[in-house]
């Protein structure tokens, strides 16, 4: 992928997204606005956000013609390495962006993947991250990839009736089989693990990227997990068992946050990784009160946990009290119990959260 925090400058970057003339300016430019963050979190500066009106991405350019026109004006006079669109792009217009542009482009999913490659530490987190990498790239392998073929050796180089293009394909597959095997290990030896735990109730922290869910993590269990203001801190689950002041041992858990527009490449690796809040008995759904979007990425978490089977009950959290005292959560979002409100931050509310975790396990 690419590395976009330069060994001495960051890259400037010009984000691109489209509003649909059904779609209302606020939620389109709150999207660009998150791609904006998922820009500075993978570690580049955003110069400027271009917002067009259109019914369909043009199969070609993604924008329209003007539209690219424009932005390759700006590029010079800015000096901007990067555009990013916040769609997922085809392969040709990538290409033909890529020919009209002169610079690197992007879209979303490759971005968040280059987020996860920056942030992946464990061994199996890493896997997760290149078997999403590669699964995302196949599809996607043109002769426009000029870096993957070797052109100049081609003679000798070739399989019997095989171009280069073919030779990458293939070559791509096999290390997706062979990341696959590894993560079936590492899986196995995870639920040799969540053997010795099945007697223990089961609480995770499940919530959108960025919600405060490792800071309350931190604080109801005393561990330490990183915690910064950027998208996607945390990849790998953490779990801490805790008996006081619970009725029996309980087992909490810290996730991967969620977002719009998830590259499904990445659910699909970070399958065993999600597996925790599948496995949970009662979630503890972390929002950002002081968001104004939250119900927006509410209903996101909402659809992510049904999509990877995460069944269990969940209290509605909402966090980051302190900077939203005024805050009063919508009866309709708690679908399955109860809200509170906390703040990880000071502790405020944390005791009445363990209160509810006591009465979940004694029901
Ligand atoms: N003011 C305030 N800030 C908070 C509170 N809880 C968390 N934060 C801040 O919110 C940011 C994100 O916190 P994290 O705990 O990393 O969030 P997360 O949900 O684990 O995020 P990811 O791991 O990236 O998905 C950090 O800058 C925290 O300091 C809170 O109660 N009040
Ligand atoms: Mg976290």
């Amino acid at each position: 992928m690419f590395d976009l925090v330069a060994e001495s400058q960051p890259e400037r970057a010009i984000l691109v997204g489209l509003r649909k003339p059904t779609q209302n300016r606020e939620a389109a430019q709150e999207l660009l606005d998150e791609l904006a963050e998922l820009t500075r979190s993978a570690g580049a500066t955003v110069v400027d956000t271009i917002m067009q009106q259109r019914k369909t991405p043009d199969g070609a350019t993604y924008v329209g013609k003007g539209m690219v026109e424009e932005i390759k004006d700006r590029l010079e006079d800015e000096e901007i390495t990067l555009v990013i669109f916040d769609d997922p792009l085809t392969p040709a217009q990538q290409r033909n962006l890529e020919t009209a542009l002169e610079v690197k482009t992007l879209d979303r999913s490759r971005l968040i993947l280059d987020i996860f490659a920056g942030r992946a530490r464990t061994t199996e987190a890493m896997a997760q991250v290149e078997l999403a990498q590669l699964q995302y790239l196949l599809p996607r392998l043109t002769r426009a990839w000029t870096h993957l073929s070797r052109q100049h050796s081609a003679i000798g180089a070739r399989g019997p009736g095989e171009t280069q293009l073919e030779i990458d394909r293939r070559q791509i597959g096999l290390k997706i089989t062979t990341l696959k095997k590894r993560l079936e290990k590492i899986v196995g030896q995870r639920s040799l693990r969540r053997k010795g735990r099945e007697r223990m109730f089961k609480v995770a922290f499940v919530g959108y990227t960025n919600a405060g869910k490792s800071t309350l993590f931190n604080r109801m269990t005393k561990a330490t997990v990183e915690v910064e203001n950027k998208l996607f801190m945390t990849l790998d689950p953490t779990s801490r068992a805790m008996s006081q002041p619970y009725p029996s041992r309980v087992l909490f858990t810290d996730t991967v946050g969620f977002i719009r527009k998830l590259p499904h490449e990445l659910i699909e690796s970070f399958k065993s990784t999600l597996e925790e809040a599948v496995l949970a008995d009662l979630l503890i759904h972390v929002i950002d009160c002081a968001d104004e979007n939250f119900p927006l990425k509410v209903e996101q978490t909402q659809k992510t946990l049904t999509e990877i089977g995460a069944k269990a009950p969940a209290l509605m959290v909402y966090n980051k009290f302190d900077l939203s005292p005024e805050f009063i959560p919508p009866p309709e979002l708690a679908t399955s119990g109860e809200s509170l409100l906390v703040s990880a931050k000071t502790g405020a509310g944390v005791q009445e959260l363990r209160d509810a975790i006591v009465q979940r396990i004694n029901a």
